[in-house]
């Protein structure tokens, strides 16, 4: 095949067929079996939200051991936004096994690294010279962007907004908004964190600008821009909902950030690499971050994230103060090479703009049926439903999560795997990989249609 720039896009080739079956109960005899050998083994707090074991994955759909096939709408929270097992990062993270599988890049580098950093530095936002460090998570790059703030302002404080999440370490946990099940009974907690209210257009009613006054206000109150060292956000709240502030919030707020001296890190785990139909949500909102934080979807599957900032902040660590054991691993880094040839190849960013597309629409004809649905929202491949009490709507906007948890488990046994989400758990999110069909989409929003007339019939 020659592969010219004319050529159209070859259409992917999958080892599983895209369609949901369902052969068992579910969970089916086998994942039950499993599923007592884990309780033996695996303590509690390590919950699933869907107990069926998964033996292949490929494209949008999971297989589980009994041989059912799941539309996946959770791409494991945001990590498989290329698909599952998407052939051209197998082969890359496989050639890559062969050749070198660890030496830690701090003892002695490779080529992997400094590529995965050079592709951060050309599609993050804003035009200036980056640096990037590599780590194993999204809490790890949380932690990491969080101290080279304070080393570099020689401040502690850390800003956060309500209904934000930022991981489970011990640092993150104090920067999370909601305490269960994240933290109960984990402390003690970081000092030093200041949560702010946020922009919640559906909730507050106020203009972007409005809410930034907001957030400055309350923040220079109860801190003092002073000492503040950073603010973090994300661009689109994932755990806490698909919040999508007003238009001109994130800017005025990174405008007070640099009057004063704040380093602005977007937290964009969850919103970056492709899934909004930009390679990151601050985009959308005329956002340059100081410090972009990418982790999830960004190496396929494989375990890696990234700290990604102006080079005059990334440069304030002294040498030996950043790293990791496996902080870049060669071959998750080699996936991470082959996510961003992909999504380039397969124009993903338009397979966002189509999933926004086709869920948007299904789901607003949803919502003119039924009322438990308050607002649908969302950019791209990360959309949201915020269920209400009927006919509260316009009024309480009280929180409906006996709706939410009703849909989940009639989908999951149509076979839909459909995440909740919100700091109520009164959120219905799709995030899709961005090689779900719209055949599949509209299959799924089927599916949701049936749940919901159930719910409220
Ligand atoms: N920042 C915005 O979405 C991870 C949590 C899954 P880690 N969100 C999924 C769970 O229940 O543990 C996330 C995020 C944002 C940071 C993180 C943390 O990323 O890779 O899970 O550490």
């Amino acid at each position: 095949m020659t592969d010219t720039l004319d050529a159209p896009v070859a259409a992917p080739v999958y080892t599983v067929p895209q369609e949901r079956k369902i052969v068992t109960a579910i969970p089916g005899p086998k994942s039950e079996a499993l599923h007592r050998r884990r309780l033996a083994v695996v303590p509690p707090g390590v919950s699933s939200a869907l107990p069926v074991y998964i033996a292949k994955a490929n494209g949008a759909i999971l297989v589980d051991v009994d041989g059912n096939q799941f539309i996946d709408l959770g791409a494991g929270i945001g990590v498989t936004t290329i698909g599952h097992t998407e052939a051209a990062v197998v082969a890359a993270a496989a050639a890559q096994l062969q050749d070198v599988t660890h030496t830690l890049f701090t003892i002695t580098p490779y080529e992997e690294y400094v590529r995965v950093a050079e592709l951060l530095a050309e599609n993050t936002p804003g035009d200036f010279v980056k640096r990037t460090v590599l780590v194993n998570s999204g809490a790890e790059a949380v932690e990491n962007a969080v101290k080279i703030a304070r080393k570099h302002t020689h401040r502690v404080g850390v800003a956060v907004l309500e209904h934000a999440y930022h991981g489970r370490t011990n640092l993150t946990m104090a920067m999370n908004f909601k305490a269960a099940p994240y933290s109960t009974g984990f402390g003690p907690f970081a000092g030093d964190v200041y949560r702010a209210p946020n922009s919640y257009p559906y909730h507050d009613g106020l203009t972007g600008p409005e809410a930034a006054a907001r957030t400055i206000a309350y923040l220079e109150k109860t801190v003092g821009a002073e000492d503040l060292a950073c603010l973090v956000a994300e661009p689109i709240q994932g755990e806490g909902g698909f919040v999508v502030p007003a238009e001109g919030y994130l800017p005025a707020l990174q405008e007070w950030c640099t009057e004063n001296g704040i380093v602005f890190i977007a937290d964009e785990i969850q919103s970056g690499m492709a899934r909004t139909g930009a390679m990151f949500a601050s985009e959308h909102f005329g956002l340059v971050p100081d410090v972009v934080l990418s982790a999830k979807g960004i190496a396929g599957g494989l375990p890696l994230a990234g700290v990604t900032g102006r080079a005059e902040i990334m440069d304030s660590a002294q040498p030996g103060g950043l790293g990791g054991t496996f902080g870049g691993n060669p071959v998750a880094a080699a996936a991470a090479v082959a996510v961003f040839e992909q999504i380039e190849k397969s124009n993903l960013l338009e397979e966002a703009a189509r999933i926004e597309r086709t869920l948007t629409t299904g789901l607003r004809a949803l919502q003119q049926k039924y009322d438990v649905i308050g607002e649908v929202r969302g950019i791209g491949a990360m959309i949201a439903i915020e269920l209400v009490e009927p006919g509260t709507g316009e009024t309480t906007k009280a929180p409906n999560a006996a709706a939410v948890n009703s849909i989940v488990a009639y989908a999951a046994q149509q076979g839909v795997l459909v995440l909740t989400a919100g700091t109520y758990g009164n959120v219905l999110r799709f995030l899709p990989s961005l090689a779900t069909s719209d055949a599949l989409l509209e299959d799924a929003l089927s599916v949701i249609d049936e749940a919901l007339a159930r719910f409220t019939a």
